[in-house]
């Protein structure tokens, strides 16, 4: 890193967490009367809209820790979502506000030969950076429209992002430190830490050759600027076409180990039943699970709100986006008649294929009066959304075919 860069990082960055400081996030952000509020499109989904540090007004979720949502309406900006849009999600009380990008280190540390401690300017100067564009979205998204409903974030479809990330691939930094022979695993933590002795740290961890596969990302930059704050200033795990939950935000402990990481977000939180579905029966648990791992197929309208007026018989054009754990979306199919039969969307720009995948349609309304548009995407490894949700115990991995009313006049 310049040392003007390394000046505009710690400026900003202590603008944002002066603001976080100021703003009350440690004790609680207040909720003015005047504060405007959204209503999410299930029970209890009223929420208000703040606006943090480095964010424009986003879904607050949860003011300890601070969760953001994304206002949906912000996907028909473009393919690339912006960083003062971008969600938010933490686990522990304490965002950390006291970052020296000066003093920042990366340990590298474990089944290791040469054990690393790297500054920022380091990691910059000494690795061939990369670029990439993927979707970071989080397990739980829209898990406020499962029914029945289960306990966690009541969240809408806001919970995700697509951005360009660019970085340092963690194999480079791996290759290093030299990983020695009976490597099984490769843990990660961030600056976040618990504020009681009794909250488990969030802790995450990899496959030893998933770590090494040249795609996951040491990223620093996030749209073509720093990370913001909120979303893991100065340096994050980027773990293309995997769940957020693998993206470690302020990460400064790369651990190497000889066995399987069963740390509390790895042995007991994020896991899905162990089966093809990653579902249960509603209401039930499963015998056996296994940790979270790469997103499935969806794909949403972004051009329309519910309920919107179109013009019956005329051609009207309709946006979209589409993404999958990483296969590349195949085809976006709509249907107007509860899915007996289904028309063609046209793909856009492939932005590769761990993006947000652009497509548009146009639409014909040949009757007046309320139509159910859905909207189906199938992905290059043959996934397709499913027509009926499936359900687990913790509402991840949401990925039923999306509805949308629309009328016809
Ligand atoms: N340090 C840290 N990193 C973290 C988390 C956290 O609580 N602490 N939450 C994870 C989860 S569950 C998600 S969904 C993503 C969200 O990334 P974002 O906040 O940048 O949108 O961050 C991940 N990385
Ligand atoms: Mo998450």
């Amino acid at each position: 890193m310049r040392d003007d860069d390394s000046i505009r990082d710690r400026r900003s960055f202590l603008q944002a967490a002066g603001l976080l400081v100021a703003a009350g996030v440690s004790d609680g952000f207040l909720n003015p009367a005047w504060a405007k509020t959204v209503a999410l499109p299930f029970a209890n989904g009223e929420r208000p809209l703040v606006a943090y540090p480095q964010k424009r007004p986003l879904i607050r979720q949860t003011t300890r820790p601070p969760q953001l949502e994304t206002p949906f309406a912000v996907f028909k900006e473009g393919v690339l979502t912006p960083n003062d849009a971008f969600f938010v999600r933490y686990h522990l009380a304490n965002v950390p506000l006291d970052i020296d990008p000066a003093s920042y280190k990366l340990n590298v540390s474990g089944l290791v030969e040469r054990p690393l401690s790297l500054s920022l300017s380091e990691l910059r100067s000494e690795f061939k950076e990369t670029e990439i564009i993927a979707v970071n979205q989080c397990s739980g998204n829209s898990r406020g429209f499962v029914e029945p409903r289960v306990g966690g974030g009541q969240l809408g479809n806001g919970a995700m992002g697509n951005a360009k990330w660019r970085g340092i691939p963690l194999k480079l930094v791996l290759d290093k430190a030299g990983v020695k022979a009976g490597a099984v695993q490769v843990t990660f933590k961030g600056l976040d830490a618990p504020l009681l002795p009794t909250t488990p740290e969030f802790v995450k961890a990899l496959n030893i050759d998933h770590a090494r596969d040249g795609e996951v990302l040491l990223a620093y930059s996030m749209n073509d600027a720093d990370l913001p704050l909120l979303n893991g200033f100065p340096l994050r795990l980027v773990v293309p076409g995997y769940f957020g939950t693998y993206w470690v935000k302020h990460l400064t402990e790369i651990n190497v180990i000889e066995h399987e990481f069963q740390g509390f977000f790895m042995g007991k939180g994020y896991r899905i039943p162990d089966n093809d579905c990653g579902c249960v029966e509603p209401g039930t648990a499963a015998k056996a699970t296994r940790p979270i791992g790469k997103m499935v197929v969806r794909s949403f309208v972004t051009s329309l709100e519910q309920g919107a007026a179109i013009r019956v018989g005329q051609a009207f054009p309709i946006h979209g986006i589409a993404f999958d754990g990483g296969s590349g979306i195949h085809a976006v199919d709509l249907s107007v008649d509860d899915g007996q039969s289904w028309q063609s969307a046209k793909l856009g720009r492939d932005y590769g294929r761990y993006s947000f995948r652009p497509w548009q349609f146009e639409l014909k309304l040949r009757s007046k009066g309320s139509h159910r548009l859905l909207v189906r995407a199938t992905a290059n490894d043959g996934q397709v959304q499913p027509l009926k949700p499936t359900w687990n115990p913790s509402g991840y991995r949401r990925n039923v075919i999306e509805s949308l009313d629309v009328v016809a006049i």
